[in-house]
């Protein structure tokens, strides 16, 4: 495991830097086209950004229309000195998916939304574009569960399937990403349990060698975990261990128990956890890419406010990287670590290698001393390496 920091490269969605700052209640209060975003990107440390189909031309644009634009995108983003990362099918805001996309219940619906995926697709190789997220934003429910939950999965996977097969036999290099989210827009999302059963869903539908490594999960931290008070950190940890995590994640802020925030980073956030998220991804010697799913909040209209948004969003990572670095380099910490991350037992270390683990756990009884015994190891090292780690994060350890 490294022991040392690699500053990540950002990204931001386009979505986020035009974004009107409107909400169901209030009109627009800003509008900053996408050009004039791309001009004040870069100027910024964040030098990628990703777009949907929609925030670029409409859903039904003639294909003269959408060469120009990408020739013009192209043109603007090179001129600014910012590579085109992600692409994603907007499979979410035209009319038409209002009963989901590739889950949809109604067979017109899915057949557009597997058109609109496909165009992505193609539209993703011309770009240059690394990946190409999928996030089904409608697929769901509202309440009624209109379909059985397990026929939706399979059909929103097979939708999916069908997408990046067609990239494969195109013979484009692009990754695809499965990006979960609790609830919202929908009420009860498809993928109630998160990465966690995103990845699930992920080994189950694309078992086949030629999907291998090509089909990740890209989650969203803190907002898309901590909006239903679940844990970030917990997911991470266990998308690294399965090799589940794509090379980039979203990042942006959140309070924990409300509908998706989108704040900017750190702002509403437990900094202990937002911290926790960047010491594993170190740890693990991840060299993935954030890119920021957020905006600035309603009442900042300007460019220049659009500025200090990015500059903070940059800040905010950087100032955590600092703090693992920090981290990293803090003997007590290391002292702390070693008693939490003591050797196994040599018998248990080797049951399942053994010819018998029956045989084993024989040993292991015999040699077991008792539940007291067991209860007497010191655990007091777990607050006091919290404490050490809230003194590292405040700038407070001495
Ligand atoms: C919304 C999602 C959304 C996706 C985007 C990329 O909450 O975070 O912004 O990230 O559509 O596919
Ligand atoms: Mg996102």
């Amino acid at each position: 495991m490294g022991k040392s920091v690699t500053p990540a490269g950002f990204s931001i969605g386009g979505w986020c830097g035009t974004n009107p700052g409107g909400d169901p209640f209030g009109d627009a209060v800003r509008n900053i086209g996408m050009d004039a975003f791309l001009e004040v990107l870069g100027t910024t440390a964040i030098k990628r950004v990703s777009f949907h189909d929609r925030d670029l031309w409409p859903d039904d644009a003639a294909p003269a229309l959408v060469t120009e634009v990408i020739g013009h995108t192209k043109e603007r983003c090179s001129a600014t000195g910012v590579e085109i990362y992600n692409f994603t099918s907007n499979n979410f805001s035209n009319p038409c998916f209002r009963s989901g996309a590739f889950s949809s219940p109604f067979p017109q619906v899915r057949a557009a939304a597997i058109v609109k995926g496909c165009n992505a697709v193609d539209h993703a190789n011309e770009f240059g574009a690394k990946h190409v997220i999928w996030w089904g934003g409608r697929e769901g429910s509202d309440g009624a569960y209109e379909q059985d939950a397990g026929l939706g999965l399979a059909r929103y996977m097979l939708g999916l399937k069908i997408c990046v097969r067609y990239g494969l036999e195109k013979g484009y290099k692009l990754i695809h990403t499965v990006e979960p989210k609790v609830y919202e827009p929908r009420l009860l999302a498809l993928y109630a349990g998160t990465g966690a059963s995103a990845a699930s869903a992920i080994r189950h539908y694309f078992n086949e060698p030629a999907f291998a490594g090509r089909v990740l999960v890209n989650p969203e931290y803190p907002q898309h975990v901590m909006m239903l008070n679940l844990d970030p950190v917990f997911e991470l940890g266990q998308l690294l261990e399965e090799g589940m995590l794509a090379p980039f994640i979203h990042f942006g802020g959140q309070i924990a128990g409300r509908m998706d925030c989108d704040l900017p980073p750190g702002f509403g956030s437990n900094v202990y956890t937002d911290f926790m998220i960047v010491l594993t991804l170190n740890r693990r010697g991840w060299r993935g890419v954030v890119e920021f799913d957020c905006r600035p909040p309603r009442t900042t209209t300007s460019c220049q406010g659009l500025t200090g948004f990015l500059n903070g969003a940059v800040g905010y990572w950087r100032m955590l990287e600092d703090k693992v670095a920090a981290y990293f380099a803090d003997a007590q910490i290391a002292d702390l670590e070693g008693a939490l991350t003591a050797d196994e037992d040599s018998t248990v270390g080797s049951l399942l290698a053994a010819s018998s683990v029956a045989k084993g756990v024989g040993q292991l009884r015999a040699n077991f001393k008792g539940f007291a015994a067991a209860a007497d190891v010191n655990t007091d090292v777990i607050e006091a390496y919290q404490r050490r780690v809230m003194s590292i994060i405040t700038g407070t350890a001495k």
